[in-house]
C-alpha cells in the first residue's frame, strides 16, 4: 500500500470495500463511490445464492482508495480545477491580494508551513459571475451538478435491479421501495439551485473538493466543526482531524480554528479535504484585533473575507441578522445570546451604538462571495441556547432579517443557507421549519441540533440528534453535528467520531422518513445480512464497522462464531431469527399454509 508513509493521517480503506468512480455521461466526471462486496447465501437446499456488492455514499475522498498515495504536503488531487478553467470566465491571481495573506506569505518565520506548491488563487474575470446559481438561472447544467446527481443516485440501479430480481425468485418477499424509484436529474439539480432551495458550496480556489447538495429535495447531510483552540497542535494533526471527520460520513467540515497558525492551518485543510470547507471569519477578524470586539472594523473584516476566499472557503457563517434593535429582546433570557459570533457582534454594536458592520456591507459582502462562488450560511447569532428560550421573540426577529438578506443574495446570484437553532424541545420543532421556509423562501436550513432537552451534559449528541432526526424529517437539508463535549470542552477524536455517527443516523432516518429513492436499500441488505447470519457483511455494512466487530467479538471472539446462527444477546436457544428460519425451512410450509387458510375462514388466529 502506497498511502502508509503517511503514520499520522488515516488511510485504510473501509473492510471488503474499495472506491469505485462512476463516469458521468454529459462531462468527463469520476464520481466516488463506496463499493462493499458481501459474501453469498448459503441456502438451507445446501447451495448458495451470490450477493452482489452495494455502492455507498462516500465522503472520504481518495483516503480510503489504496490506488491513491497520499502527501499531505503536496494536497489531494484537484479534481475540479479543469472544469473551473474550461468555463473561461476565472483568472489566475500572480499574488494573495489580502493584506494580510501576502504578509504571511512572505513571512521568513513561517517558512516551514508553506506549501509544497504554490496555490495560485482564481477569481472571476471582471464582471463575471461564477456562482452555481448564477450558471443555474442560466439555465447552464455544469459538470458539479452532474456530480451530484450521479452522487445523490448511486443505488437507484441497485434497487430497480433488486426489486425486480426479488419479484422473480422471491414472490411475495417486499425488498426495497414498492413504489416506482425516482431518478435525480442533472436538470433537476439545476432547477433546484434556479430555485434558491439547494446549494452546491464549491469556492472556486477548493478544486480538490467533490460536489456535494445541499436542499431538502436531497440527502439529509451533515457537518462536523473541527478546530483547535488556544492550545495549539500540529498542523498534521489539524490535517487528520478533518480526514477523520470525513471518514465517518462528514459531508462539510467547518474549521473554527482560532489561535496563531491559523492561516496556515486553513490552507493545509483545504488542500487536503475532499469536502467544502465552511469557516466563521469573524473569529478571525477578532483574532486580527486580539480579541477586542469593539476595535472590528469594516475594513479588517472584508480583507478577512478576501484571505479565506482566496484560500477557498466554500461558504461563511455571516451573523448579519443580529441588529441593533433586537439585542435587548434577549435581556431576560435564561442563556442570554449563546452565539460566538452573535455576541462579538452584539459586543460591537452596543459599544458603537450602531448597526452592524455586516448588515449595512451585506451587498459588498455579495460582491466578493460571487466572485469566488461562496455561498452564505446566514448565521443564527440569536438562536436560543436553552429549552426556556426556545422559539422567543428574539429568535424569530432575527429569522425576519435572515429572510430579507437572503433576497438580497439571490439578487447577486450568490447562494444561501439558513443557520437555525439550538435547543428546542420537540413540540416546538416543526414551527421552526415551517417559520423558516416562510421567511426565507425556502432557501436551504442548517440547524445545530437541536438539542430537546438541557438536563444531559456528557450526553449532547444524542439530546441533539433526536431534534435533528426530527428537523430532518420535516425538511432540514443539513445537520450540524454536536459531540459528547458539548458544553463541556473541546471534543477530541472520538468525540468527533460519535458526533459524526451519530449524525448519520439522525440524517439517514430522516432520508427513510422522506422517502429520499434509494435510502433504503442499505437498510435491506444489512437486514438481510443479519438474517442469514453473515456476521461479516453485517458488520461491513455498519455506519461503523470497527464497533459493530469488536461488540460482537467482546463474547465470541472465535472465528466460528462469525457464521453462527446467534449472538450473545440471547444465545443458541433464544435467537428469534433462528426460530423464524426453523419455521419456515421445517415445520413451516405446511404450518404456514394451515394458518393462511385458517386467516381466510374468518377467524382470529395468534401467531
Ligand atoms: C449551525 C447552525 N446554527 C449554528 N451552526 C454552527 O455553529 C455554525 O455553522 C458554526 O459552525 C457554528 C457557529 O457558532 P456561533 O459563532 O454562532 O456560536
Ligand atoms: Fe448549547
Amino acid at each position: 500500500m502506497k498511502n502508509q508513509e503517511n503514520n499520522t493521517i488515516t488511510t485504510q480503506p473501509f473492510p471488503n470495500a474499495r472506491k469505485v468512480y462512476i463516469p458521468g455521461t454529459l462531462f468527463p466526471i469520476q464520481v466516488a463511490m463506496r463499493e462493499i462486496s458481501l459474501s453469498p447465501t448459503r441456502l438451507s437446499t445446501g447451495g448458495i445464492e451470490e450477493n452482489p456488492p452495494i455502492t455507498v455514499y462516500d465522503t472520504s475522498g481518495p483516503y480510503t482508495d489504496i490506488n491513491k498515495a497520499i502527501d499531505i504536503k503536496k494536497g489531494i488531487d484537484r479534481l475540479r480545477e479543469s472544469w473551473i478553467l474550461e468555463r473561461n470566465d476565472v483568472e489566475l491571481l500572480d499574488k494573495i491580494s489580502s493584506e494580510y495573506g501576502n504578509q504571511r506569505a512572505h513571512d521568513p518565520k513561517l517558512a516551514h508551513l508553506r506549501f509544497d506548491y504554490q496555490h495560485k488563487p482564481k477569481q472571476a474575470r471582471a464582471g463575471q459571475n461564477v456562482t452555481q446559481l448564477h450558471y443555474a438561472r442560466k439555465g447552464i447544467i455544469t459538470a458539479e451538478m452532474e456530480y451530484v446527481a450521479i452522487r445523490e443516485n448511486q443505488r437507484i440501479e441497485q434497487l430497480e435491479s433488486a426489486q425486480s430480481a426479488m419479484t422473480h425468485q422471491h414472490a411475495g418477499h417486499s425488498f426495497g421501495a414498492k413504489t416506482p424509484v425516482k431518478r435525480i436529474t442533472p436538470e433537476f439539480v439545476r432547477d433546484e439551485i434556479a430555485a434558491g432551495r439547494a446549494i452546491i458550496p464549491n469556492n472556486i480556489n477548493h478544486p480538490e473538493s467533490e460536489p456535494m447538495i445541499i436542499g431538502r429535495n436531497f440527502l439529509v447531510k451533515i457537518n462536523a466543526n473541527i478546530g483547535n483552540s488556544a492550545v495549539t497542535s500540529s498542523i498534521e494533526e489539524e490535517v487528520e482531524k478533518a480526514v477523520w471527520a470525513c471518514r465517518w460520513g462528514a459531508d462539510t467540515i467547518m474549521d473554527l480554528s482560532t489561535g496563531k497558525n491559523i492561516h496556515e492551518t486553513r490552507e493545509w485543510i483545504i488542500r487536503n479535504s475532499p469536502v467544502p470547507i465552511g469557516t466563521v471569519p469573524i473569529y478571525q477578524a477578532l483574532e486580527k484585533v486580539n480579541g477586542v470586539a469593539e476595535d472590528l472594523t469594516w475594513e479588517i473584516f472584508k480583507d478577512t473575507l478576501i484571505e479565506q476566499a482566496e484560500q477557498g472557503v466554500s461558504y461563511f457563517t455571516i451573523h448579519a441578522g443580529v441588529l441593533l434593535r433586537y439585542i435587548h429582546l434577549t435581556a431576560k433570557r435564561v442563556t442570554g445570546i449563546v452565539s460566538r459570533g452573535g455576541s462579538i457582534m452584539a459586543k460591537w454594536c452596543l459599544f458603537h451604538h450602531q448597526e452592524s458592520f455586516l448588515y449595512t456591507h451585506f451587498e459588498q459582502i455579495c460582491q466578493i462571495m460571487k466572485q469566488y462562488d461562496i455561498a452564505f450560511s446566514l448565521g443564527d447569532g440569536l438562536r436560543p441556547g436553552s429549552i426556556a428560550d426556545a422559539n422567543d421573540e428574539a429568535q424569530f426577529a432575527e429569522l425576519e432579517t435572515l429572510g430579507e438578506l437572503t433576497k438580497i443574495a439571490w439578487k447577486h446570484d450568490v447562494q444561501v443557507m439558513i443557520e437555525g437553532p439550538g435547543h428546542v424541545p420537540m413540540h416546538l420543532i416543526k414551527e421552526n421549519m415551517e417559520k423558516q421556509l416562510e421567511c426565507c423562501d425556502e432557501a436551504p436550513f442548517y440547524t445545530l441540533g437541536p438539542l430537546t432537552t438541557d438536563i444531559a451534559p456528557g450526553y449532547d449528541h444524542i439530546t441533539s440528534a433526536i431534534g435533528a432526526a426530527m428537523i430532518g424529517w420535516y425538511g432540514c437539508a443539513m445537520l450540524c453535528y454536536v459531540t459528547p463535549k458539548e458544553h463541556l470542552g473541546l471534543p477530541n477524536k472520538k468525540d468527533v467520531k460519535d458526533g459524526v455517527i451519530t449524525y448519520k443516523i439522525a440524517a439517514h432516518a430522516a432520508d427513510l422518513a422522506k422517502g429520499h429513492p434509494g435510502a433504503q436499500y442499505r437498510d435491506n441488505v444489512l437486514s438481510k445480512a443479519r438474517f442469514e447470519f453473515r456476521w461479516e457483511d453485517q458488520f461491513n455494512l455498519a455506519l461503523d464497522p470497527e464497533t459493530a466487530r469488536e461488540y460482537h467479538d467482546e463474547t465470541l471472539p472465535a472465528d466460528g462464531a462469525k457464521v453462527a446462527h446467534f449472538c450473545s444477546m440471547c444465545g443458541p436457544k433464544f435467537c428469534s431469527m433462528k426460530i423464524t428460519q426453523e419455521i419456515r425451512e421445517s415445520v413451516a410450509d405446511g404450518m404456514l399454509q394451515k394458518s393462511a387458510e385458517f386467516m381466510e375462514s374468518g377467524k382470529e388466529i395468534y401467531l
